[in-house]
């Protein structure tokens, strides 16, 4: 035990610094099998959407075509056929990756005084655990800040959200899979011996602290319960039950968009044909309604053949109507009624109904959704258009006139506003 250095037993080095009868492996436990699911969705559909963002990788690889995963997404394709799919699969992640949140916090909370235990490394195995839980407690704070951060589109720092928030989810989440292999048994424990719920029957004047040799959370001189445990758990559920209402209502949208508390981009849209979500104005993306006035001309490119096409030429070719989302990565949903020329026509138009690969861009000279690239299937789906109107009107300024993509089951930032090329590409 000598052998490794000794913090002082001073403040919360002092085990009997903290003092809460509530800490302890049956509340750990809990928050924990509550947490594991709503982690596991968060994960799965996290990694989903990354499928949806990159099939078959072209243009819109996160770490370029040729990155560590790229062979893993070359396999994996993205179905078109349902509007939603996107849109339910992006829902979930921020719903449960949002109701997760309050969970964590209960959970660090309970397990603190253990990141202040005395000796600070008891042995190898002691040492490898504690820094698995630098990993985990590390990793999880990652994710999740820069998460939210995301949702609520603010960014303080300087790196790029997409890969950040990828490569450190592998971190957290394989620090996750070796701390719940070493921890089963303590969960196992401590519901054998407390039961899974039996400990919320007690009121508060009933709330005493776990065994001290239970854990090192446990409290070894514990004061007064001021909350009872099931007070602490409704409070903490409570809040992950409000924050799935509000994260829901983004993802629901229409009526229910009013429940989006905090939501960055406003709740309330007027009842005008283009009052709906905006991501980027088009003042924001530097687009001027010169740029987009009568000047404008659509450039159709494959191989060598060009086309070029007018606005007008383009309200006359044969227009299809249907109800599509904008999902967003963000977690909101907007579904609107959008008409236009089918993706598949211009590719006609052009002789490439052939093509594998088609790159629109944007009016719009920088910024990282300024293009987005399409694969056969997403391109060649009867309802993937470039819609000219929204709700049966023009569409507006800042939702993309004079044309956007409009494509079904994709992340909202396949559907490029302000389109000036589409170059159709074989492989
Ligand atoms: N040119 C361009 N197109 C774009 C974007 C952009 O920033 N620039 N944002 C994309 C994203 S991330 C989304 S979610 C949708 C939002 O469309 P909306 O603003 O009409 O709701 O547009 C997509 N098209
Ligand atoms: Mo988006």
């Amino acid at each position: 035990m000598a052998r490794f250095p000794q913090p002082p037993a001073i403040g919360p080095f002092d085990r009997s610094f903290w003092r809460s009868p509530l800490r302890g492996p049956w509340l750990a436990s809990l928050l924990s099998a509550a947490l594991l699911p709503l982690i596991l969705i968060t994960a799965v559909t996290g990694f989903f959407s990354h499928v949806a963002y990159e099939t078959e990788l072209t243009g819109n690889a996160v770490g370029g075509s040729d990155g560590v995963l790229a062979p893993i997404y070359r396999t994996l394709d993205w179905p078109t056929g349902w509007a939603w799919l996107y849109a339910v699969n992006q829902g979930l992640h921020i719903v449960a990756g949002s109701a997760a949140v309050p969970l964590l916090l209960a959970k660090l909370w309970a397990v603190i005084p253990k990141l202040w235990e005395r000796p600070a490394v008891r042995s190898l195995a002691h040492a490898i655990e504690r820094l698995s839980l630098t990993l985990l407690v590390g990793g999880a704070l990652f994710v999740f800040v820069t998460g939210i951060f995301n949702i609520q589109i603010y960014y303080p720092w300087e790196f790029s959200f997409v890969p950040s928030h990828y490569y450190a989810s592998f971190i957290f989440l394989g620090a996750l899979a070796f701390h719940v292999a070493i921890k089963l048994g303590v969960l196992r424990k401590a519901f054998r011996e407390n039961g899974i719920l039996r400990p919320l029957r007690a009121d508060l004047a009933g709330t005493r602290a776990e065994a001290p040799s239970a854990s090192e959370s446990v409290a070894t001189d514990p004061r007064p319960a001021t909350i009872s445990r099931r007070g602490f758990v409704a409070v903490v559920g409570g809040t992950s039950v409000g924050l799935t209402i509000m994260m829901a209502a983004q993802v629901i949208g229409g009526p229910f968009r009013s429940l989006a508390l905090l939501a960055p981009r406003g709740r309330d849209y007027g009842s005008g044909p283009n009052d709906f979500q905006i991501n980027k104005t088009a003042s924001a993306a530097g687009v001027t309604s010169t740029d987009a006035g009568p000047g404008w001309t659509l450039r159709v490119m494959a191989g060598d053949r060009e086309e070029r096409l007018t606005r007008d030429e383009l309200s006359v070719m044969k227009q299809s109507t249907h109800e599509l989302p904008i999902a967003c990565v963000e977690g909101w949903t907007t579904t609107q009624t959008w008409t236009g020329v089918p993706l598949a026509a211009l590719a006609r138009l052009v002789g490439a109904e052939n093509a594998d690969e088609l790159t629109v861009e944007s009016l719009q000279e920088s910024g990282s959704f300024r293009d987005a690239s399409l694969n056969a299937d997403q391109f060649g789906n009867p309802r993937a258009l470039l819609a000219l109107q929204v709700n049966g009107v023009d569409l507006s300024l800042d939702h993309g006139f004079p044309a956007r993509v409009i494509v079904p089951a994709l992340p909202g930032v396949h559907n490029t506003k302000w389109v000036a090329t589409m170059t159709f590409r074989s492989t």
